[in-house]
């Protein structure tokens, strides 16, 4: 009854992953779900909004070099220590993170190739991929969901600092003949400080450029677009943020269909991360977009499993080059069963208990709530009770 579980006692002791085979081991917890989702590659789809997507980005920035094949297979060294996560964080553990096994994992974010990018000599790039966490199930949660990586680095040298200052000064000048109201944040400050190693002046050079090439790119996508309101100037929103592979950092957020959504994470790339990659003398930024967040925002696409969707009255709906808005085909109803049961003596995780719907039920889950928690007064065993919500998208 158990078939779905890959850690299953009388599975063989391998799995095989993108053609590799890997030893099974105590860290193993891929469920076959996620492994059904290795293969499609949304983002190299040409009529695909993840795909049209990623075009529309790579032209907007020309002269960036676009990666878009690299493996999910990682190392927890290329995820997490090279980008000088700490060894106790929470993105490592099994809960929150699918691993193959203790030595290999799929990515949580495209960050886990910004040392072999860097290490290759490319200076100004764009790396797009999937992505893999653990996580609840809604609509606007998938495990699988898809990044962008940008990254620019400069000459930390007469040189490349007056590339910097001439590139902020054009991309001040677009921006400034534009109808846009940015809310900003100070570049530096004490809880989010530029790197010792850093000249100040040049950091808060690269912070500026990063906000500037940022705002000039969500402006392309999103200005003059409906849901920014009406002759609305566009909203955008930069927030002090952390992360352990940049300093400063922020994250930003745009103003759209009535709310503030985050679409990213970015910031001054920590020298560490240059290093590992042998780049001397250079100084420069990183951001990580949601692909996902940004299209469901300008397609309008209701429900993050859409995506997956291989129904024609859903592909057939976008063009390379173009953002439209989507029209929903699906109207049936929820269909909510409620599953409640005694806890095994060693915890379970509510991410657990998701990865377990989501291999037994597919996409027909729409979302899994704890509705309910219970413990025996005399025994102390406890029960909990999940609402699961089924609807199907296309049938
Ligand atoms: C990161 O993944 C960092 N690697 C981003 C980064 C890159 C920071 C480079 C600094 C330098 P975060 O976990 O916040 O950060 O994810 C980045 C973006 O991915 C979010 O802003 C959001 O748009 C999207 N995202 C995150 N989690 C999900 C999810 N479960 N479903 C869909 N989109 C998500
Ligand atoms: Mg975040």
């Amino acid at each position: 009854a158990r078939r779905w579980l890959v850690t299953d006692a009388n599975a063989d002791n391998y799995i095989t992953v993108l053609g590799d085979k890997y030893p099974k081991d105590s860290k193993t917890n891929i469920t076959s779900a996620i492994m059904d989702k290795l293969e499609r590659k949304l983002h190299l789809q040409p009529s695909h909004p993840i795909g049209i997507l990623r075009s529309m980005i790579e032209t907007h920035y020309p002269g960036f070099t676009a990666l878009s094949n690299f493996s999910p297979v990682v190392t927890p060294a290329m995820n997490f220590d090279d980008l000088s996560f700490p060894l106790d964080h929470p993105g490592r553990s099994l809960t929150d993170s699918y691993y193959i096994n203790s030595d290999h994992m799929l990515r949580t974010h495209t960050s886990a190739h910004e040392v072999e990018t860097f290490a290759k000599g490319i200076r100004q790039w764009l790396l797009t991929a999937d992505v893999y966490r653990r996580d609840e199930i809604d609509g606007s949660h998938y495990p699988v969901f898809h990044q962008m990586e940008g990254a620019r680095i400069f000459h930390d040298n007469p040189n490349g600092i007056k590339d910097l200052e001439e590139d902020n000064a054009r991309l001040s000048a677009h921006l400034a003949k534009s109808n846009i109201v940015i809310e900003d944040v100070p570049h530096v400050t004490s809880t989010n400080p530029a790197q010792v190693s850093h000249n100040p002046k040049h950091a808060e050079l690269v912070a500026l450029n990063l906000k500037l090439s940022l705002n000039s790119l969500i402006l392309d996508l999103f200005g003059g677009r409906a849901g920014a309101g009406e002759g609305e100037p566009l909203r955008v929103r930069w927030i002090e943020a952390y992360f352990p592979f940049t300093s400063p950092s922020y994250e930003v957020e745009v103003f759209f269909g009535g709310k503030w959504l985050e679409i990213l994470g970015c910031g001054v790339v920590l020298q560490s991360t240059l290093d590992k990659a042998n780049v001397p003398n250079s100084i420069g930024w990183a951001f990580g977009l949601g692909l996902e967040r940004i299209a469901m925002i300008l397609y309008s696409i209701p429900d993050i499993r859409l995506f997956w969707s291989q129904d024609p009255r859903f592909s057939s709906q976008f063009t390379p080059g173009q953002i439209n808005t989507f029209k929903p085909f699906s109207r049936y109803p929820a269909c909510y069963k409620d599953v409640s049961f005694w806890l095994p003596d060693k915890a379970l995780h509510e991410n657990d208990f998701c990865d377990l719907v989501r291999d037994a039920a597919g996409d027909f889950a729409e979302d899994v709530k704890l509705v309910d928690a219970f413990t025996h007064p005399k025994t102390g065993r406890s029960s909990q009770c999940f609402r699961i919500n089924y609807r199907s998208m296309d049938r």
